[in-house]
């Protein structure tokens, strides 16, 4: 295993609930740091094109609408196996799959508002990085 990186983001629904401290928690309890942070209010075009891959997906415009409902909390978290790792704390994209114990298990509300994102393989995670923070704004822990 090695050290990598992820982007993760706190979507407004769990910002609202007022959990990104839990949410915080969960990641440094199980090994992963916190190299970059910072709260925002994506507008659409940000929205959009974070999320491009999904494009010609059927849910893409609702995604972006609900992407752009409030705050997020954007961070590069470091750590063994962080991509891996990060996807497991999340758990499934619906929350009614998600595994008990998982983030959004036990905050998100629905696919739609399903509490968190995670960058899913090294080099989304290195693209969504980028799309966030400038280099001299990540903090390795290491
Ligand atoms: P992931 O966030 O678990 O990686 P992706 O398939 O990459 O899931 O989808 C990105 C986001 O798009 C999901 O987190 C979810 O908010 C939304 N999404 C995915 N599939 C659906 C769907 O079938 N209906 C509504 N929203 C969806």
């Amino acid at each position: 295993m090695a050290i990598e990186r992820t982007l993760s983001i706190i979507k407004p629904d769990a910002v609202a609930k007022n959990v990104i401290g839990k949410i915080y928690s969960r990641f440094e309890t199980n090994g992963l740091k916190v190299i970059a942070a910072k709260m925002a209010w994506l507008s659409a075009q940000e929205a959009g094109e974070f999320y491009a891959v999904h494009k010609a997906r059927p849910f893409y415009a609702d995604l972006v609408k609900f992407m752009t409902s409030g705050p997020v909390m954007i961070q590069v978290l470091e750590g063994e196996d962080a991509i891996a790792k990060n996807r497991d704390l999340m758990g499934a994209t619906d929350p009614k799959k998600a595994a008990p114990g998982t983030i959004r298990a036990d905050f998100a509300e629905s696919i739609d508002a399903n509490a968190v994102h995670g960058s899913d393989a090294p080099e989304t995670a290195q693209v969504e990085i980028a799309f966030f923070f400038p280099a001299m704004n990540v903090y390795s822990g290491r």
